[in-house]
């Protein structure tokens, strides 16, 4: 049995399907019989936990982020023990866990975890299970024997062409089909599906990324082939008119994208689809061929992390790009009819009010210059552990969780983490996200048509204080966070 916590968010357009667990059901679905509950979408999750567990599964999986997932994870996982005890394993795998596999095995509701990628590991601890083997010797895996915790050696990569299809049969797959309004030109398509990554890793090394410790800097991919014929089937099987695959940078071998192109254009498959990742770096090297292949495929959006405008940021995260690269992209993605997504992040530790402003200034700018491009408002910084910028986020005061169970408070709104680790305060950076939130194309597609009309003066006004930097505490910006909290609660 697998469990998707909850994320504690809501809105069916947040919802991925749960890939991680789909994942690591595929090479088991021919041999066992794997149930799948995703708390988020299964409002009768419990009922269904109670009557597996009286079936007493070989064993009880959990794949969850850091934040509210652990919190929600954690309190199935004592609803199990308490109708099950021990007898069950309860397994834990993704990054979070991978991580921090010392800290997490403490918690008593952890017995094993499975670090890195989880396909061939947890298979093995499954059949060794029904066959009463011991698992000691399994790679990649964690677990606690007498007391002591133990910690085989990592294992090998995946190789992706050898994974097997994604088993959409465990779940119901309407859960998970929005308009993909968040994605595309609202209104252009109405079914759209995320089927997950074809390619892991990325060939940079980021210092907020976990990719460095995850993937380490290794950059794979499926086959042409394989990506061409995921797509095709979930459009058939579906009847899907978008798609998005969450790749870091799906755009990383050109040969390879090129190919996917070419084949979705043969086969004229009426889709449009996009990638979450893609590098100005990488950007900047394509052909111009490659571009308007891309864009005749039907994906006519790229998103590009941008972070930072500072170049003593830039370098100090180790991000492969230069601002210049970024006015020049902006330009460049107009001439291809490419819509940029840009994302930024503010509030690194050393970062300066000037620095930050540079930023705003640039996030203002790009969109002078492209009419075309969107943003998703800017974020403030948030270290996660095993990448290597914690340990300065750490050093300029961020206050480490010291279990599990505290690593559920570090998430978006949480007290814990509304710190500022760099040289202004934190009611300065929350200002700045929230002006340049209420800015963004994301919240213009998310409001309701009723309130951005009757909202028109405010949102005037905070257009005007963010095309000019004015991110001084006010009594709109508290009344709006007062709306906020009670449209949420
Ligand atoms: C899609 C996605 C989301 C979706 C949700 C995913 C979903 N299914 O609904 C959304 C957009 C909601 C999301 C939100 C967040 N995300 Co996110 N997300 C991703 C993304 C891009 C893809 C995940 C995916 O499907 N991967 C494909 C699957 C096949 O790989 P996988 O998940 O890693 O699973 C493999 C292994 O990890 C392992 N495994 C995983 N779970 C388990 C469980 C068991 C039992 C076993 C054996 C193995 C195992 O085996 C799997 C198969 O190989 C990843 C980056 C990435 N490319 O992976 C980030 C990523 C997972 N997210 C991340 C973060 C930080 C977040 C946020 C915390 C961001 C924020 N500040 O708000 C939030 C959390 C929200 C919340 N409230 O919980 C981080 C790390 C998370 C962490 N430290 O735990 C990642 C790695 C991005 C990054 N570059 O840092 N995310
Ligand atoms: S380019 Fe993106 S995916 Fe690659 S290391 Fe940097 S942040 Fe991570």
């Amino acid at each position: 049995m697998l469990i998707y916590p909850s994320s504690g968010e809501s809105g069916k357009s947040t919802f991925s399907p749960p890939h991680s667990l789909l994942s690591i059901a595929s090479p088991l679905v021919d041999e066992f019989n794997v149930k799948i509950i995703d708390q988020r979408v299964d409002p009768d999750w419990k009922a269904k936990l109670k009557s597996y567990v009286s079936t007493q599964p070989a064993a009880i999986a959990f794949s969850a982020m850091t934040g509210l997932q652990i919190r929600y994870a954690l309190d199935t996982a004592k609803l199990i023990r308490e109708q099950a005890g021990n007898t069950i394993p309860l397994i834990w795998g993704g990054v979070h866990a991978s991580m921090l596999a010392e800290q997490t095995l403490e918690n008593e509701h952890v017995d094993i975890i499975v670090r890195g990628e989880g396909d061939i590991s947890f298979k093995e601890i499954v059949k060794r299970r029904r066959e009463g083997k011991s698992i000691n010797d399994i790679p990649g895996i964690s677990f606690k024997e007498y007391g002591k915790k133990i910690h085989n050696p990592d294992s090998k990569l995946l190789n992706l062409n050898e994974i097997g299809e994604i088993p959409w049969q465990l779940i119901d797959v309407e859960n998970y089909i929005n308009d993909g309004n968040l994605m595309f030109e609202p209104g252009t398509v109405k079914r759209m599906l995320d089927l997950g990554v074809t390619s892991k890793g990325c060939p940079h090394k980021c210092s907020f990324c976990y990719n460095l410790f995850f993937n380490k800097m290794y950059w794979r991919g499926m086959s042409a082939e394989k990506t061409f014929e995921r797509f095709k089937q979930a459009v058939d099987d579906f009847d899907l008119d978008g798609i998005w695959v969450h790749d870091d940078n799906y755009f990383v071998d050109p040969k390879r994208v090129e190919n996917v192109a070419d084949m979705m254009i043969k086969d004229n498959m009426d889709v449009q689809w996009t990638s979450s990742g893609i590098t100005v770096f990488t950007y900047a090297k394509m052909q111009d061929e490659l571009k308007d292949k891309i864009v005749k495929s039907g994906c006519s959006s790229f998103r590009f992390g941008i972070e930072s405008a500072s170049p003593r940021i830039l370098e100090m995260i180790d991000k492969p790009n230069t601002v210049e690269q970024v006015y020049d992209v902006n330009k460049d993605t107009l001439k291809h009819n490419i819509s940029p997504i840009y994302s930024f992040m503010i509030g690194f530790p050393t970062e300066t009010r000037e620095e930050i402003l540079e930023t705003c200034k640039l996030a203002v700018k790009v969109k002078r210059e492209n009419p075309h491009c969107k943003t998703h408002g800017i974020s403030v910084y948030t270290p996660y552990p095993g990448t290597p910028l914690y340990d300065l986020a750490v050093k300029h005061g961020f206050n480490p969780p010291k279990s599990f169970e505290a690593w559920s408070n570090i998430y978006w709104g949480s007290k814990d983490v509304e710190i500022s680790l760099c040289e202004v305060e934190r009611e300065y950076l929350d200002n700045v996200q929230d002006i340049s939130y209420l800015n963004s194309d994301w919240f213009n597609y998310i409001i309701p048509k009723w309130m951005s009309i009757l909202g028109k003066p405010a949102r005037m006004w905070f257009n005007y204080r963010w095309q000019h930097q004015m991110f001084n505490s006010s009594f709109e910006l508290d009344l709006y966070r007062k709306m906020r909290r009670f449209m949420y609660s």
